[in-house]
This record gives structure tokens, sequence and C-alpha cells, in this order.
């Protein structure tokens, strides 16, 4: 089990470092951390099968960082974002973003538009997901007749977020909110998919983060990113088996493979990844960041 020590960002205070992520405060003229602003810096770290992989993936960081921001803006008509400057020190160029700090909600915002995962484990307990009844038939990689709110709870680092009825979220933020909430993470998505799907890409389902500036709603964390959706394949999507996944595919199929000698079951740490097995991932998170915003990405 390694620990990363945070990066040492001189004007900044670390203040929180998750799997992929880590939050940094500017330091203000008094040389204390300011409480309006965040730095938000992604890392290249990649995790897979409930681990963060000791090889980092080249770019990554910077990858989903401007990735986000794009969807920022094509979401901007929708909800307001966090964002206030991508003016950034040099060492964490192009994946680090300053942020307005926001009261932030305590729910896991989820909308999804095609079964899997947990999700599709609930439906075949209870032929519902999150309360909402489905229709029957459905299978691994179905789509839904329209996107349905699956909230979850946020579980700290090293724990799981579980999926909470919609009444949970009610009960925590009311029922105002919870109904702004919903209505904002189903309309991302689907204005993600439309975007998306017309790119080669589903976005199979996403995780939102909002928080409040006063009385108004604002998105938050990153967006639409392979890290807090599941990118499938558009031109491989045929519902009745798991899906390959758009970035994580060669990982899962090298740490799976005989050759990595790695028992995903065995609560061991996985192996190194091979360079090409790198250099391939490297290439799918520059292959959706391009194919979706029609960019082409400069490290
Ligand atoms: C934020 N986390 C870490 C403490 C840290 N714009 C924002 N304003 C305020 N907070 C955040 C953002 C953003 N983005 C805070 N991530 C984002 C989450 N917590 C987890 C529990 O421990």
């Amino acid at each position: 089990m390694t620990s990363d020590v945070p990066l040492e960002l001189p004007g900044y205070a670390h203040v929180y470092s998750g799997k992929v992520r880590d939050l940094y405060a500017p330091l203000g003229g008094d040389g204390r951390p300011r409480e309006d602003r965040l730095l938000l810096v992604a890392s290249d770290r990649l995790s897979a099968y409930d681990h963060v992989l000791e090889s980092p993936i080249p770019d990554k960081g910077a990858v989903l960082t401007q990735l986000s921001l794009w969807w920022f803006e094509q979401v901007a008509d929708l909800v307001p974002h966090h964002v206030v400057s991508t003016d950034v020190p040099a060492a964490v160029a192009g994946r680090a973003v300053l942020v307005e700090r926001l009261e932030m909600l305590p729910v896991e915002c989820v909308a999804r538009g095609y079964l899997t995962g947990g999700g599709l484990n609930e439906y075949q307990a209870s032929g519902s997901v999150s309360g909402i009844e489905l229709p029957g038939g459905l299978v691994d990689g179905s789509r839904l007749p329209e996107p349905i709110f699956t909230p979850s709870t946020k579980a700290p680092v090293g724990e799981h977020d579980e999926p909470i009825p919609y009444e949970g979220v009610v009960a925590e933020i009311g029922a105002d909110l919870a109904s702004r909430v919903r209505d904002l993470t189903v309309r991302i998505l689907q204005r993600g998919n439309e975007i998306a799907e017309r790119r080669g890409i589903i976005l199979a389902d996403t995780k939102v983060e909002f928080g409040m500036r006063g009385d108004e709603v604002v998105l938050a964390d990153e967006l639409l990113t392979p890290d807090s959706s599941r990118f499938w394949p558009a031109d491989q999507w045929e519902p009745g088996h798991p899906q390959p996944s758009f970035d994580k595919q060669f990982v899962r199929e090298w740490l799976t493979s005989p050759a990595s000698g790695w028992d995903k079951n065995s609560g061991e740490a996985p192996p190194t990844l091979p360079e090409d097995v790198v250099a391939a991932t490297r290439a799918k998170y520059v292959e959706a960041y391009e194919r979706l915003t029609g960019r082409t990405f400069r490290s």
C-alpha cells in the first residue's frame, strides 16, 4: 500500500486528497488559507478494481480537466459552475482549476440512461431502481426508457457510496432542492448524450456534485469525465452482457489476464502496468477528449 505525499505547491495549503484528486486552499495576503477558493488538482492516477494503480497514466489529469471545462460550457445554459480561473501554478498547469468554495450538498447525484452496475443489481432484485419502477426484460446494458435519478450517499474515501431512495435526498436537503438537483442531474446526462452519442460515445450514467452559492445551485467537481461517468464505445454497444469500458478496457483486460499474474479477489495490490497498456490507455483518454470536443489535445 503506497501513500503518496501530496505535491508541495508554494502559495497553497493542502487540504484534502481523494483517490485521484487533490484539493488545496490558496493562501491569502495574510498567509492564511482563503476560505472562498479551492484549487482542484487532477492527478494521473487511475483506479481499477477498487485499487489506485501504481502506474500513472501520463496526461490523464490534464485530459480530464480540459474535458470537464468543455462540458461545463456545454451545460452552462442549464446550471452555473464553480470554476473561477484556469490560471494555476506551472507545476499543475492544465490539470488544475481554481474554484469557488461552495457549501457542498451531502448527496451524490447520479443519473442513469443505461442499466448496469449497481442499478442492474437493484433491478434484478426488485424490478425497480431507486424506487423507480422499470419495464420488465431489461438486461445489462439496456437503454432505459428515459434517464432516471438514482442518488447515493457520499461515502468517505475507501468506502462505497450507498444508494438511497429519493426520499432520503428530500430528508437531507429538503423537497425543493431535491427536485432541483434531480432535474438538473437528469438534464445534464441527457445533454451529455445528445452530444456524445453523435460522436460515438455512450454516457451510460454519471455522478454529479452540486454546491450552494447562497440560494443558487452550482455545479462543482468534475463533469462527464470517464472518472465520474461510464463511457462506452457506441459501435460496440450490445445489451445482454457487460459493455467494454471506453477508457479502462485495456487495463482491465491485462489485469485479469494470466499475463498480469494478479487475482482481483486476492486483496493484493495490482502489479505495475506494462508500457504498452499505459500508452493505449492514455490514447483512449485523448481519443475521448478529441472525439467529444472536436479539439486536439495538446500536452
Ligand atoms: C469539494 N471536496 C472534498 C472533506 C473533503 N467547489 C467546491 N467547494 C467546496 N468543496 C468542494 C468543491 C469542489 N469541487 C470538496 N471535493 C470538492 C470532499 N470532502 C470529502 C470529505 O472530507
